[in-house]
């Protein structure tokens, strides 16, 4: 058990569809705690390196340009095993393959356009929040009333 980081993205097609209060609300009532959140259009070469890994896949070109081609919703999310839970919350890539209750199990149809990125180990989180939120000063520092209740604090964050 550790507390992390992790760099979750609210793809193109979440935000053109209305649906970023949606999957905001479930991140926020599953009790992981928010320490970044903007709104911006990105340019292609952020995405090309946030995508670097995946550079010789036959769908990176499309990837890049459908990440660029609208505004995205960039958050940094704190918790628990907060990689693995998002990750969960998530689905699997493929949205119609997706298990039902997950984020893209519920909401979307799309192998592509499957709304939500979240960071897949701890070195990707590191790697891709210094990308996204590699200002230091948009990450808020806070401690919310509820982290008491959302977890126990002798067991869990001692
Ligand atoms: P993930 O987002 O579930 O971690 P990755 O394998 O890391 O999935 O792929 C990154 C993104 O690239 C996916 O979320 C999806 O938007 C897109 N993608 C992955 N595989 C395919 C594919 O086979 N066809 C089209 N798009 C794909
Ligand atoms: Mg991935």
């Amino acid at each position: 058990m550790a507390v992390q980081r992790t760099l979750v993205l609210l793809k193109p097609d979440a935000v053109q569809r209305g649906l970023v209060g949606t999957i905001l609300a479930r991140f926020e009532q599953k009790g992981l705690k928010l320490v970044a959140l903007k709104l911006r259009q990105i340019p292609a070469s952020t995405f090309e390196k946030h995508y670097e890994p995946h550079k010789e896949r036959p769908f990176f070109a499309g990837l890049v340009k459908y990440m660029s081609s609208s505004p995205v919703v960039a958050l940094c999310l704190e918790g628990v095993d907060a990689i693995e839970v998002v990750r969960g919350m998530m689905g699997a890539t493929n949205s119609r393959k997706a298990a039902p209750g997950t984020i893209r199990g519920d909401l979307g149809m799309s192998f592509s356009n499957n709304l939500v990125h979240g960071s897949d180990s701890a070195e990707s989180a590191t790697r891709e929040l210094a990308i996204f939120f590699g200002d230091k000063s948009e990450l808020c520092e806070w401690s919310p009333v509820t982290t008491p209740w959302v977890y126990n604090v002798a067991e869990e964050l001692s």
